[in-house]
């Protein structure tokens, strides 16, 4: 039945060639930002996706799992645009990948940080990742050469968008897109998960690669060229004013606040175009 032919797909996979490090015919994107983006039209464009929104390449076996972690609330419309443009993005990329959506509840004080590790502890447990890419909702690459991959280093991947005129906006700066092989996201505990608000856990991600020994990669500017869908900031993720004494700390909690003391309630559900994990993270109380 269904499983035997499931199995052998596994093995026959097994036997194909590994894809090639550079996949062919990428190049410059024509983005428009597109708000009413319907879901039956991305699903009409992306016949290949599996439940859950994953997808790897038929002809070769890529190089590297990737987990795409996407924190989330009440931003439905960026949601649908990231999904219109990424599906075809990766594919085209041939990237052996799935989708992980990490809503957190209402009423609640928002927290980047925490719902990274949860959607890594999530993927980890789905399928074997290599690769672990943490994104906001509201960035869109506008080259298929920007490659979503990990490297050797950990990746800072939105150093061109075009908020900030295509240029950082401080050296140091660890927002917006970031990738990790899980080698190295475990090494340093993960995100921190003491940041309730807007700011600071980027930044103190960046202190944690530094205190373990890692250097940051960056892609070349002019390929990484993306673009940020403008919004107000969230209700519920208005700035507390403490990241800034709470970095100046970072390293005495390195091994002690992250992966290794993460806790929540959580509900996961299969959708066609990702896998939506909704988490009750707590309020920072
Ligand atoms: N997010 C939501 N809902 C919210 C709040 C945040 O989905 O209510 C997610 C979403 O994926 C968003 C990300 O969290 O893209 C970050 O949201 P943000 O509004 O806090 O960040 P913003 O887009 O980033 O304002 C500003 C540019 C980065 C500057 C870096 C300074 N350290």
């Amino acid at each position: 039945g269904k499983e035997f032919v499931e199995y052998k797909n596994e093995l026959l996979h097994k036997n194909v060639s590994e894809c090639p490090e550079i996949p062919p015919d990428l190049g410059p994107l024509d983005i428009r930002l597109l708000y009413n983006t319907n879901l039956l039209t991305i699903l009409s464009q992306n016949p290949n996706l599996r439940p859950g929104g994953r997808s790897r390449p038929q002809y070769c076996r890529a190089l590297q799992k990737i987990a795409i972690i996407i924190p989330f609330r009440n931003r439905e419309s960026h949601l649908r645009t990231w999904l219109y443009y990424m599906h075809p993005f990766l594919q085209q990329q041939q990237a052996d990948y799935g989708v992980y959506v990490v809503e957190q509840i209402e009423d609640t004080m928002f927290n980047r940080g925490k719902l990274m590790n949860v959607g890594y502890s999530i993927a980890s447990k789905d399928y074997d990742y290599s690769c672990f890419i943490f994104s906001d909702v509201d960035i869109i690459p506008m080259d298929g050469r920007n490659l979503y991959r990990c490297s050797k280093n950990p990746r800072h991947m939105a150093n061109s968008v075009d908020k900030f005129n295509f240029k950082l906006p401080y050296n140091d700066i660890f927002g917006g897109i970031v990738a990790f092989t899980k080698e190295h996201f475990k090494k340093l505990n993960g995100f921190s998960n003491v940041f309730w608000g807007w700011g600071g856990e980027d930044d103190e991600l960046f202190q944690r690669v530094v205190a373990v020994g890692l250097k940051v990669d960056r892609p070349d500017q002019t390929i990484a060229r993306s673009k940020m869908i403008s919004h107000k900031r969230d209700s519920g993720n208005e700035s507390t004013g403490k990241s800034f004494a709470l970095i100046s700390k970072a390293h005495k909690r390195l091994h002690k606040d992250g992966l290794s003391s993460l806790n929540y309630i959580i509900s996961i559900t299969s959708h066609k175009l990702y896998t939506k994990v909704t988490v009750d993270i707590g309020n920072g109380e």
